[in-house]
């Protein structure tokens, strides 16, 4: 009896493992564009716009380590292209960044003029 409780649980977590990877989604930021200094200053809000973002997913944010940076930020901060909290700022990409917490977040590249050319995102995340 014991022996056959243990294998029901490995099946039920098993089963969990599964639909906990179907469900989580890795956005490649600006897909095939990564995270650049894009055409139009709406690239990325148009980007977003079009995903879907729930806790347990992940944003990847691609690009060659020294050409740009990624800062999660406040609004204020995001409004002013402005990084309060620059020892925050990832440096090496691509950059990873796992979506823990529901509600807004604010990314953007602390580079100079970068952000006010565009390269922010802000994104709303929902309960799996
Ligand atoms: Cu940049």
């Amino acid at each position: 009896m014991v022996a056959f409780n243990f294998n029901m649980v490995a099946v039920i977590l098993s089963f969990m493992a599964i639909r906990y990877s179907a469900t989580a989604v890795q956005h490649i930021v600006g897909d095939a564009n990564g995270w650049v200094i894009p055409m139009n200053r709406s690239f990325y809000t148009d980007w977003a716009s079009m995903n879907i973002f729930t806790i347990g997913d992940s944003l990847v944010f691609d690009f060659p380590t020294g050409t740009h940076d990624v800062a999660e930020v406040s609004k204020d901060d995001y409004d002013h292209c402005h990084v309060s909290n620059p020892g925050s700022t990832i440096k090496t990409g691509p950059a990873t960044i796992s979506l823990t917490v529901a509600g807004d977040h604010y990314y953007i590249c602390s580079l100079e003029g970068h952000c006010l050319f565009g390269q922010s995102l802000a994104i709303n995340v929902g309960n799996a």
